[in-house]
């Protein structure tokens, strides 16, 4: 029995999503999975993991088909609204999906990958009575895709007991409740969105709300309409928001800042929150964001307290269920090194594999079992504080994990490309911004060419932002420049 399933049962009649004015129940979002899961079936028993991948806009009809792949005993593949066709493929294959459900507005750019297993989802309607498989915890559930620093991204494989673990931890740590309201602006391809949003409020009976996309004045607008109480988000959003406040009229200010000062929890995670960011938005809301740290293999592992002191720089203690240390120094051996150490996490919420990657699944766990999350940090006075990554070639930006190697990669097949370095350079708003240095056969490139023939290969938020030709380079030759060296040359 799918627990998160089970328990929508317990509420039929409570709004679960809320697009604009049109709302949806938990008995409407019960009936409606329920025939996607017998439509895909078609007379099958079971699914039996059976990868099946969808393309559809944030809100109700994704929910309704994550909850009908999951009832039908399939692995679902949550697609990113705004990749590109190539990037789109790649996942497509690399699950090795039976089937891509999806929605009109994706015809378009599904069309050069379309054959017999892509089926449009607002075909599925009423089906006859039949029965469902019993889907025990141990099974596979979803497959998001990450960047490593092995070039492409990689698929991380959880299970559903995997995401039960990691949704209750959060319930409890933050104590959800059906009562609550939030609003749900982030994507639905990466954990922050699917779990600690959209399925920590419909494990609670709560109501989550959507906006198609994030904009600014649209998320005002929500807080300033409805009764949202909870509201989760990157720091990239959250410089935003407040950007956007600045300009507005007192009067405006006012309104929103009396509305924020009633929600009952404000969240920020998925890279580091700047002290200036969690200081200006205290000012502006009365929150003292709650900062937490997670990762798509392990949903979330290290929190800031819900009641206590919420350290600026710092994200916590580990979370209910999940075990954190640094190196190899055990629970509370943690030392209070200067250094910094890896963080390695061990729970029933770390994931079941990399797809198809064995050798990738080995190599990110220690020989005693703790996951290895390649990020560094230290311990003091009982909190975690993260100092980097021990990768270079790791970059977050937007709250977006990106692989430096996976940019070159697409830059080397550039006909004008010689040889090129991508690497992570400091910003306030987007916490790190791409930069890409080239050598050319022939001087400097059109920028803007470049930048259009880069949007066809890679989703917008992994283009680059600056340049370096040739010329600006400390040394000529690229290759024997270190990132670190490429990194100053920007500056
Ligand atoms: C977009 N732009 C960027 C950029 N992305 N510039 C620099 N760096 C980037 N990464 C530019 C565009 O070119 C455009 O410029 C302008 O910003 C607006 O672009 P957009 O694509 O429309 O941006 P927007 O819709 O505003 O999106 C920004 C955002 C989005 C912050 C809302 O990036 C986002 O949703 N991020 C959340 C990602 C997330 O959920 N991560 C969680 C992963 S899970 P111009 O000049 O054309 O206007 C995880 C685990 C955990 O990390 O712990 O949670
Ligand atoms: P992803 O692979 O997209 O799930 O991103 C996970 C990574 O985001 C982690 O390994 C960290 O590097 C980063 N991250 C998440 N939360 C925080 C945080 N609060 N502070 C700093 N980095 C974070």
């Amino acid at each position: 029995m799918l627990a998160l399933v089970e328990r929508a049962r317990q509420h039929p009649d409570r709004v679960a999503i809320l697009e604009g004015d049109v709302a949806h129940t938990y008995a409407e979002l019960l009936d409606r999975s329920a025939a996607v899961a017998r439509a895909l079936l078609s007379g099958r028993s079971d699914l039996e993991e059976d990868r099946i991948a969808f393309l559809v806009p944030p809100g109700f009809t994704y929910v309704v088909l994550q909850w009908g792949i999951w009832r039908a005993g399939g692995v679902a593949v949550p697609l990113c609204t705004r990749h590109p066709t190539p990037s789109l493929d790649y996942v497509i294959r690399d699950t090795g999906a039976a089937r891509v459900l999806y929605t009109a507005a994706f015809a378009e750019v599904l069309a050069p990958l379309l054959d017999d297993c892509f089926v449009r989802a607002e075909g599925f309607g009423n089906q006859e009575e039949a029965p469902l498989p019993d889907v025990t915890a141990d099974r596979r559930a979803l497959i998001l895709y990450t960047s490593g620093t092995t070039g492409k991204p990689k698929g991380v494989v959880t299970t559903h007991a995997n995401l039960e673990a990691q949704i209750t931890t959060l319930v409890e740590a933050w104590r959800w409740s059906a009562d609550d309201h939030i609003l749900n602006i982030l994507p639905l391809h990466h954990v922050h969105g699917i779990i600690n949003v959209l399925s920590c409020a419909l494990w609670s009976g709560a109501c989550c709300e959507f906006l198609p996309r994030f904009g600014e004045q649209a998320v005002f607008d929500a807080f300033l309409r409805s009764g949202i109480n909870v509201f989760m988000a990157v720091p990239t959003i959250y410089y935003k928001l407040i950007a956007h406040y600045r300009a507005l009229p007192e009067a405006e200010q006012q309104r929103i800042s009396e509305v924020l000062r009633g929600f009952r929890l404000m969240v920020s995670g998925s890279a580091a929150l700047p002290v200036s960011v969690l200081e200006q938005w205290r000012e502006i809301s009365g929150h003292t964001l709650l900062e937490r740290y997670g990762m798509t293999e392990i949903g979330m592992a290290i929190s800031n307290p819900y009641a206590g002191e919420r350290r600026p720089g710092y994200i916590g203690q580990p979370l209910p269920g999940v075990s954190a240390r640094l190196g190899n120094h055990a629970g509370s051996q943690v030392k209070a090194a200067q250094e910094g150490e890896e963080i390695q996490v061990r729970g029933d919420n770390v994931f079941l594999e990399y797809w198809g990657r064995p050798e990738a699944t080995a190599e990110a766990f220690t020989a005693d079992g703790w996951f290895r999350t390649g990020d560094i940090a230290v311990y003091h006075d009982g909190s975690y504080r993260i100092l980097g990554r021990d990768s270079v070639d790791i970059i977050k930006s937007g709250g977006y994990k990106i692989s430096a190697l996976e940019i070159e990669e697409v830059l080397r097949t550039h006909p004008r490309i010689k040889e090129c370095g991508v690497v992570g350079l400091p910003d306030p708003e987007w916490g790190e911004i791409i930069g890409a240095s080239l050598i050319t056969t022939d001087g400097p490139l059109d920028l803007e060419a470049l930048d259009g023939w880069l949007r066809e290969r890679l989703p917008g938020y992994k283009l680059p932002r600056r340049y370096l030709f040739q010329d600006d380079l400390p040394r000529n030759v690229m290759g024997k420049v270190t990132k670190k060296e490429l990194q100053r040359a920007f500056a």
